[in-house]
């Protein structure tokens, strides 16, 4: 197959997902094109089969903003026609499932057919979808999409919830690569960070507001009165210098520490006993899949699709939103006893192969072809 792959080009799980996804697929035979405003930050290496369009954001003197949809649509139709694309797969219903809908109508003014698969990420429907400014083309675009997934059981009831559908969503998971994401030895790292054997707490994330990353610093602040331990921070985002000043406040700034956005995840879950995700609002919570899969145990809330992820008492445990405490004793309690930590550890690397790369792409797979069968012009 041809595919066109849309999506955010960022550090956020649905660029992430979207381009790995792609990766995978190109592995598989498929040819994949990716039309983005920027390389996608997980596209770091040449792949066979991979092509990557950028599409320009130009501004005109004009307009007051650079009129982003119009130039994708364009883009769209362009690489459409030139690579004879089979299928174009939108990651996020806005702006991409709208824009493709109206590349398709485009392309079928010149007799040409291509349907679009959209998938839900949870921002989309969540936070930005509800709002009432977008309900109208939200609603459409998934609606007019000529296949829908989501990636959990909790986003699909969510968007049935909020809008008006009529559509089918199929449910198809985030994946993780064991190829990639697995224990690896790394312990001169771990001595750098923890040189006296400090247990090291973990978070990964954009540092938006719906991550809760305070929570995050007040559970390790419960811990570290209880265990020797560091906090490792990872990502960027706009809350990070509200937390630096947080972190000196409470007189922790050298037991936490900021990486910063860091490519190689992995090398960092492989030193991290424990992962932290006390978010508002998860659709699924890869950033919690990658750590399981670096046997890593999970302390979050009992948000959106978390619950499909991290189970309870098994691989981690689940909190009610801002309940610190509460997450608080459940990390102590895992923290405390190495046998205890390695049973959780064991648990939550075979929870995570439930979701590996290997059954979730051949769904995709499958998906495409069905809709390729189906779709009507
Ligand atoms: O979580 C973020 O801030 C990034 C966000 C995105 O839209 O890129 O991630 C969403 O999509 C991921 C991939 O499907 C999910 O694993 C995340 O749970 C979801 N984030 C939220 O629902 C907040």
């Amino acid at each position: 197959m041809k595919i066109g792959i849309v999506c955010y080009p960022t550090y956020g799980g649905s660029g992430v997902l979207a381009t790995e996804l792609g990766i995978g697929l190109a592995k598989r035979g498929h040819e994949v094109h990716f039309i983005t405003y920027k390389r996608p930050a997980r596209l770091i290496t040449f792949q066979e089969n991979v092509f990557y369009h950028e599409v320009s954001g130009e501004d005109y003197p004009l307009f007051e903003y650079a009129p982003y949809e119009t130039a994708l649509a364009s883009k769209l139709v362009e690489i459409v026609k030139f690579e004879k694309l089979d299928l174009l797969h939108v990651h996020y219903a806005i702006p991409h499932a709208s824009v493709a809908y109206m590349a398709k109508k485009i392309l079928l003014a010149e007799g040409k057919y291509v349907p679009f698969v959209t998938t839900l990420h949870g921002t989309d429907i969540t936070l930005v979808g509800n709002n009432n400014t977008f309900a109208p083309v939200v609603t459409f675009s998934i609606n007019k999409s000529d296949g829908v997934t989501a990636v959990s059981e909790s986003l699909k009831k969510q968007t049935y919830d909020h809008f008006n559908i009529q559509n089918d969503i199929k449910v198809i998971y985030n994946f993780i690569d064991f190829g990639r994401f697995r224990k690896s030895d790394k312990d001169h790292f771990k001595k750098a960070i923890a040189p006296n054997g400090e247990r090291i707490l973990v978070h990964t994330s954009n540092f938006r507001k719906v991550k809760r990353v305070e929570d995050v610093i007040y559970i390790f602040k419960e811990v570290y009165h209880e265990i020797p331990s560091k906090l490792l921070l990872i990502g960027d985002g706009p809350e990070r210098h509200h937390l630096e000043e947080l972190c000196r406040k409470i007189g922790l700034c050298h037991e936490i520490r900021f990486l910063g956005k860091q490519d190689a995840i992995e090398e960092l879950l492989a030193i991290a006993d424990l992962f932290i995700m006390p978010s508002e609002m998860e659709s699924f919570g890869l950033a919690a899949l990658e750590a399981m899969a670096c046997e890593v145990p999970v302390i979050s809330t009992d948000v959106g699709g978390l619950p499909e992820v991290n189970i309870h008492g098994k691989t981690g445990f689940m909190s009610k939103v801002g309940d610190v405490e509460s997450m608080a004793k459940n990390a102590i309690n895992i923290l405390s006893h190495d046998e205890i930590l390695n049973k959780f550890r064991k648990n939550a690397m075979e929870q995570a192969k439930r979701f590996d790369i290997h059954e979730i792409l051949p769904q995709y797979e499958a998906y495409y072809e069905s809709v390729l069968k189906t779709a009507v012009w």
